[in-house]
């Protein structure tokens, strides 16, 4: 497996390379906070071996947050999850004729003592699991923590200005 010495605080794995185009979504949102992240592809049905070394490699190259995709029955996340100390956040995708559901639930049902954060099916689930991973980093970085607030702060002027929009007028 290629190695590089130092690695971006978060991991983004997904199960299959069919699952790369959701991947954006969250980079995106880890651009408008500069951070990196890197992606990679294994899986925890065809490939155990090397999911594991991933994961363990990884860690000691310096990830501190893993984002885990995947569709189907998903048991990427709590595979990662099983391997690591470090909090992991399982994105259900939608990937079979169950349109997602099938993800979510072997995601979302972890066993007591190994816990995957899990979020929305898709692209939302993308979208927050990369707001989750910059408040994961935030608790240790007030300059990140910072940012985070003046992101919620446009996020809430953004609908303000959405309903001013619609002249204040009430029904
Ligand atoms: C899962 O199976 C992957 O995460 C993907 O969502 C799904 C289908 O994978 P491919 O058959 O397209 O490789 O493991």
């Amino acid at each position: 497996m290629p190695s590089r010495p130092e690695a971006p605080a978060i991991a983004i794995i997904v199960g299959s390379d069919s699952d790369l185009p959701v991947v954006d979504r969250a980079t995106q949102v880890l651009r408008r906070f500069d951070l990196d992240s890197e992606v990679r592809v294994a899986s925890a049905h065809r490939s155990p071996e090397y999911l594991r070394r991933l994961v363990r490699d990884g860690e000691s190259r310096g990830w501190r947050v893993v984002i885990a995709a995947a569709g189907g029955a998903a048991h990427l996340a709590g595979a990662i999850a099983a391997e690591t100390v470090l909090p992991v956040i399982g994105v259900p995708l939608d990937a079979s004729p169950l349109r997602g559901l099938d993800a979510l639930l072997a995601t979302v049902q972890m066993p007591p003592g190994v816990p995957v954060a899990t979020v929305a099916i898709g692209e939302w689930g993308m979208h927050n699991a990369a707001l989750l991973a910059v408040q994961i980093l935030a608790t240790a970085d007030e300059e990140l923590r910072s940012r985070y607030r003046e992101e919620k702060a446009s996020l809430a002027a953004r609908v303000e200005e959405k309903d001013a929009t619609l002249g204040g007028e009430q029904s």
